[in-house]
């Protein structure tokens, strides 16, 4: 019984589990098990990643070992969002703004691994492990798994092809149990659990959690600017991006009420949210009573900008080290 609570604990609020049976086992086996959630420290940390910390949170207290992994040269390979000069710095800025999140969002970081990928990827063990997928792996298949993660060009990199490859191996370095992203890693995560064994590295299984939308709808991204919060944007710049976004009744995309969804309510929750002067615990009640006229769209923003301003400052004041 206690094991199905840290299995719920482990899964609950995920878009999709794969591998949920060996993680089962291995939790019913007792074993010390270690999972990790990989970031490319490309462009700038935004709102977004709160998802994510909250779920770190939650491994924590179902007692798993977490690493974070600052993927610095999957932000090169990856049509070189970050230069080969800048990746050192851009670790260190990433590094920051995630300990200040998570001390903002009340995580224990003193529980916390953290990982450069660069330290053990250029080593010999992983680039002899590399090069050996690289005679299993077709380059129709590398692309294929990076479509939703990497940037996808006319002429495709050879980069680009070696990052899910990367990606893959990380979890036999990081000697780890599973692997945790967004599910627009999904593919990546396949091709791990598909080729590695071929290796004799083993197979793990794989948490994802859904994709936040930007406050515009769609995924949210960093060159969409409009429709992202950074981490870093001052008090003004918030208010102003919530104010501008579309809230409609009756829409079936609504930005305002994706973040309440995904972002808002999973951080607040156990507690109420209070909007336009009422108390609320579920989307579906915010969302019935929005359609009925009893909270208004300026009810919804305002609620949120402040909850954001709020968590944006106590982020702000650890972390005052802009690139
Ligand atoms: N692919 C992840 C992203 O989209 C980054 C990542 C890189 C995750 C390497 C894990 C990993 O081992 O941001």
């Amino acid at each position: 019984e206690e094991v199905l609570k840290r299995r719920d604990l482990i899964t609950r609020n995920l878009q999709e589990v794969l591998g949920g049976d060996k993680l089962l086992q291995q939790l019913t086996a007792g074993k010390n098990m270690h999972v990790y959630w990989g970031t490319a420290t490309t462009g700038r940390p935004h709102v977004g990643y709160l998802v994510p910390m909250r779920k770190i949170a939650d491994f924590l207290q179902a007692g798993i070992k977490v690493t974070i992994l600052f993927a610095d040269l999957h932000a090169f390979l990856d049509n070189m969002k970050s230069t080969w000069e800048l990746l050192e710095n851009r670790v260190k800025y990433y590094e920051a703004s995630i300990k200040a999140l998570l001390q903002a969002l009340d995580v224990p970081i003193e529980q916390l691994h953290f990982r450069m990928g660069s330290h053990y990827q250029l080593g010999r063990p992983f680039t002899e492990d590399m090069i050996r997928l690289c005679t299993q792996v077709s380059q129709r298949d590398a692309l294929k798994a990076g479509a939703e993660v990497v940037k996808q060009v006319d002429s495709p990199l050879l980069s680009g092809l070696l990052y899910p490859l990367l990606q893959a191996l990380d979890e036999q370095h990081l000697k780890v149990d599973g692997q945790f992203g967004g599910v627009d890693q999904r593919k990546i995560f396949i091709l791990a659990e598909e080729q590695l064994p071929k290796l004799k590295l083993g197979k793990r299984w794989h948490l994802m959690n859904p994709m936040v939308p930007g406050l515009t709808g769609g995924k949210m991204s960093s060159s969409e600017i409009d429709s992202k919060i950074d981490l870093l944007d001052p008090a003004e710049l918030v208010t102003r991006k919530i104010a501008s976004a579309v809230c409609e009744r009756g829409a079936d995309e609504n930005g305002v009420l994706s973040f309440y969804q995904f972002v808002l309510l999973p951080i607040v929750a156990p507690a109420d949210v209070q909007i336009g002067g009422k108390s609320f615990s579920t989307l579906d009640s915010i969302k019935a009573a929005f359609e009925e006229g009893a909270i208004q769209a300026d009810d919804l923003k305002e609620t949120l900008t402040e909850f954001l301003n709020t968590l944006l400052g106590k982020v702000q004041a650890q972390c005052d080290t802009p690139e």
